[in-house]
C-alpha cells in the first residue's frame, strides 16, 4: 500500500517494453564497483535496486570490470581502463561514457572521488527510469553550486515550524526517533538530486533542541550523520546562540567575552570527537525573538566570527541567517520598512566576516511570498560569502493543500540581473561563487518533508523538493525538463501523462497568485498559521507586513521620493526600474508604490480590475485543475489519482474563499464595480 506514494521519485518501475529491458539488459547483467566506500555502497546498492525492481535481473557483482557490464570507478581506482579529462572535473562531478568495441558493451561512471559516482549512478537510473537511449552516453557533469542544503524545521517533540507532512522523521517525544530507514531512504531522495548538506534542527532553538550540542545527544546526531554520509551529505545543526548561557553555565553570551569563546572552542572539539566531519552551524540570532549579539552591543559579524573561529580548526562553517529585522513594529510608524532591515544591518559589515562564514539570504526581503522582489543584499557583498535561502514548504504557498509547483518561480529569481558587476549579474552567479570568487558558497531551503506516508501531504509537492534539488545542481535547467523527468519517474512514460500533469504544474504557481494577494503585496492571511485568506490580518499588527489599502488605493511606497526608500538598496539599474511607476513590471507594483485603484496597469486594466479579473480567473483555474487531473483516471493508480483529486478539490473549494473575501474588501472600501459585472457580495 501506497508504495508508489513513499518511494516518490526513485519507483524503479518495472519496464514493460521489452525491447528497452533487453537493451537496458546488456549494461545491467553484471556490476564492477572499483574501490571502497560507504558512498561507494550506497551507489552500488541503488543500482542493485533499480535494476532489479525495472529489469528483474540481479546483476553479478563483480571484482574486475567484464565483457558488458557496469563499472563504477573513482580517479584512484579507475587506472587506464578509460579516458577521463580529472582536470575538468570537481570533487562532487563524474563522467558516465558508454564503450562499445566489438561485443563489448560497457557503461562507465566514474568520479572525481565517490560522491561523484554516487551522483553519477543516480543520474543512470533517472535516464532508464525515462527510458532514455543509453548507447552512446558521453556524459560530464559538475554541479554549479558547492553547497547545496537543505534545512529541516523540525523539533524534538516531533513537530515541525511550518510542516505540511506530518511529523518529524528524526525526532518524537524528545528523542530521537529510531526510524532509521526512514531516514536513509530521506538520505536517497535527496542525494539522488544532488543535495550534499542538511541542518537537522529547527533554526528555532527552543531548550530541548539546545542540548543537541551536548554528549548524550550528539551520540543520536552522530548515527543520523553517518546515515547521511553513506550518501554524501554533511550534517550541520541549528545553535542557540546563548548556548553559553543555557547549557554552558556562564551569565553571557558576548562574542568578545573570552570565556565565551573558550567554551565555543571547547563544545567544536567535543563535537568533531563525534562527528569528524560535521559541516558546523546554522544561525538564526537577533530575530523573531531570538537571542544574539545586539544584546551585548555586538554586530553579527562579531557574532558570527566568534563561532567561525570555534569551527575553523576543524574545516567547519558558520551558515549565519540575514533574516533579521523588527518584529516588535507599530504600524502607525511608516517610515520604518521590514523589507529594507536586511541590507540595513548586513551591508555595512561587508569585508568582516571570516572566509568560513556564509550569509544565508532568504530570496526576498520579506518573506517567502508569492511574489515579491528579489533581496537586494544578493551582490551588494563583494568580500562576503553568500548563500541563497529558498522555502520549499509551502508555508504562504497554499501548504501543500493547494497545488503550487514553486520551480518557476525559483528559476526567475536565479535568473534575476543584479547588475552588481554590470549586466550579467544574476542571482545564480552571486550564489554559486563566481562573481565574486567566494570561498564557501550555494542554496540551501526549508524542506517540505514529514513522517507522511508520502512525504509531502500533497503528493505533487514531491516536485517541489525534486526541482529544488535539481536546480542547486545546475540553474540552467529548464522548468520543462525538471517537470518532464520528474513525472517520468513518479508518474511513469505515459505520454498523456506528462503532457497534463506539467501543464498543471507549471501553471500552478500563476493560478495561485492569481487568487491570493495581489500584485506583490504580501501576506493578507490569517495570523499564526498563515493558510487562508485575512485581508487585514497582519495589517494593524507588529511584524511590519502591511498593504496600506484605503478607500482611494493600496501598495506599500518604497520609493526614494516618497516613500521608505528601499528601492535605493539595489544596483541602479534595478533601483531606476522599480524607482519609477512607468517602468516598474506590473506584478511587484503593489510591493514598491502605493497607487489609487483607477490606476492603469501596463496591461491596460486599472489595479481595481485587475484584482477582481486575477481573482475570478484563479478560481476558474483551480477548478480546471481538477478537470484536468479527471482526465487522468484510469492512467494513474487508484490511490495517488483519489489523493491527488481530493487535494484539488480542495484547493477549488478555498480558492473561492480567496475570491471573495479579496473582492468584497476591495469592493467595499473602493465603491467600484466591476466592469463585467460578476457576483460579488456585498
Ligand atoms: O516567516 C517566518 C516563519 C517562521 C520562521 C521564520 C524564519 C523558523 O513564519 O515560522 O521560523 O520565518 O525563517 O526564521
Amino acid at each position: 500500500k501506497h508504495k508508489e506514494s513513499y518511494a516518490a521519485w526513485l519507483q524503479y518501475t518495472k519496464i514493460d517494453d521489452q525491447a528497452i529491458a533487453d537493451k537496458y539488459a546488456q549494461w545491467c547483467r553484471n556490476l564492477t564497483v572499483l574501490g571502497d566506500s560507504a558512498v561507494m555502497e550506497s551507489a552500488k546498492k541503488e543500482l542493485i535496486q533499480g535494476i532489479s525492481s525495472m529489469l528483474g535481473i540481479l546483476p553479478d557483482s563483480c571484482s574486475e570490470p567484464q565483457q558488458s557490464g557496469l563499472v563504477l570507478a573513482v580517479k584512484d581506482s579507475i587506472g587506464d581502463l578509460i579516458d577521463v579529462d580529472f582536470n575538468y572535473l570537481h570533487d562532487d562531478g563524474y563522467s558516465i561514457k558508454t564503450v562499445t568495441s566489438g561485443q563489448n558493451n560497457t557503461i562507465f561512471i566514474v568520479g572525481k572521488k565517490d560522491k561523484g559516482v554516487l551522483y553519477g549512478t543516480f543520474h543512470l537510473l533517472r535516464l532508464m527510469q525515462n527510458r532514455k537511449n543509453l548507447k552512446q552516453l558521453d556524459i560530464i557533469e559538475n554541479p554549479k553550486n558547492q553547497l547545496r542544503m537543505l534545512n529541516q524545521w523540525d523539533n524534538m517533540d516531533g513537530s515541525i515550524e511550518r510542516g505540511y507532512a506530518g511529523n518529524s522523521i528524526f525526532y518524537k517525544d524528545n528523542q530521537f526517533t529510531q526510524e532509521h530507514n526512514r531516514i536513509e531512504d530521506y538520505a536517497r531522495l535527496i542525494a539522488s538530486v544532488g543535495i550534499n548538506g542538511i541542518a537537522i534542527n529547527n533554526v528555532n532553538v527552543h531548550q530541548e533542541e539546545t542540548n543537541l550540542i551536548t554528549s548524550t545527544l550528539l551520540l543520536k546526531v552522530a548515527e543520523v550523520a553517518g546515515i547521511f554520509r553513506a550518501y554524501g551529505i554533511t550534517t550541520f545543526l541549528s545553535v542557540n546562540y546563548a548556548s553559553t548561557i543555557q547549557i554552558g553555565n556562564l551569565t553571557t553570551a558576548d562574542p568578545l567575552n573570552s570565556e565565551v569563546q573558550e567554551w565555543w572552542k571547547e563544545k567544536a572539539e567535543e563535537i568533531y570527537s563525534y562527528i569528524p566531519d560535521f559541516g558546523g552551524f546554522l544561525v538564526k540570532a537577533d530575530s523573531e525573538h531570538r537571542p544574539g549579539p545586539f544584546t551585548y552591543g555586538r554586530n553579527h559579524a562579531d557574532g558570527a566570527n566568534m563561532l567561525a573561529e570555534a569551527l575553523q580548526p576543524f574545516n567547519g562553517i558558520v551558515l549565519w541567517r540575514c533574516f533579521v529585522y523588527n518584529c516588535l513594529q507599530d504600524w502607525r510608524d511608516r517610515s520604518t520598512d521590514r523589507a529594507r532591515a536586511a541590507y540595513d544591518h548586513f551591508k555595512p559589515l561587508d569585508g568582516q566576516f571570516h572566509s568560513n562564514v556564509i550569509l544565508q539570504i532568504k530570496n526576498g526581503p520579506m518573506d517567502f511570498q508569492v511574489r515579491e522582489g528579489v533581496s537586494p543584499l544578493f551582490g551588494a557583498m563583494e568580500k562576503t560569502n553568500q548563500m541563497l535561502e529558498f522555502q520549499v514548504t509551502q508555508e504562504y504557498t497554499g501548504q501543500q493543500r493547494h497545488l503550487c509547483y514553486l520551480v518557476p518561480q525559483w528559476k526567475e529569481i536565479l535568473d534575476f540581473d543584479t547588475y552588481a558587476k554590470g549586466k550579467g549579474s544574476e542571482v545564480k552567479k552571486v550564489v554559486d561563487g563566481s562573481l565574486f570568487q567566494n570561498r564557501y558558497c550555494g542554496i540551501t531551503a526549508v524542506s517540505n518533508i514529514g513522517n507522511d506516508y508520502n512525504w509531502t501531504g500533497h503528493t505533487l509537492a514531491q516536485a517541489n523538493l525534486y526541482g529544488f534539488g535539481r536546480l542547486t545542481w545546475n540553474p540552467d535547467l529548464s522548468a520543462e525538463s525538471i517537470t518532464d523527468e520528474w513525472i517520468g519517474q513518479t508518474f511513469g512514460d505515459d505520454q498523456s501523462v506528462k503532457e497534463l500533469v506539467s501543464k498543471m504544474l507549471l501553471k500552478s504557481w500563476s493560478i495561485y497568485e492569481k487568487y491570493t494577494s495581489p500584485l506583490g503585496v504580501g501576506w493578507m492571511v490569517n495570523p499564526h498559521h498563515h493558510y487562508g485568506p485575512n485581508v487585514d490580518g497582519y495589517e494593524y499588527d507588529v511584524w511590519g507586513t502591511y498593504h496600506f489599502a484605503d478607500w482611494e488605493g493600496i501598495g506599500v511606497d518604497r520609493t526614494v521620493k516618497t516613500g521608505t526608500g528601499y528601492t535605493s538598496q539595489y544596483f541602479k539599474e534595478n533601483a531606476d526600474m522599480y524607482e519609477s511607476l512607468e517602468t516598474c513590471p506590473d506584478e511587484l507594483l503593489l510591493f514598491f508604490h502605493h497607487v489609487p485603484y483607477t490606476h492603469k496597469l501596463k496591461s491596460g486594466v486599472t489595479v481595481i480590475q485587475h484584482i477582481y479579473n486575477t481573482h475570478f480567473e484563479g478560481v476558474d483555474e483551480a477548478e480546471d485543475l481538477v478537470e484536468t487531473w479527471l482526465q487522468l483516471k484510469d492512467r494513474i493508480d487508484q490511490e495517488r489519482f483519489d489523493d491527488i483529486l481530493n487535494k484539488l478539490q480542495e484547493q477549488a473549494n478555498h480558492s473561492k474563499e480567496w475570491r471573495d473575501i479579496i473582492n468584497t474588501y476591495f469592493y467595499r472600501k473602493s465603491g467600484i464595480k466591476d466592469e463585467l459585472n460578476r457576483k460579488i457580495y456585498l
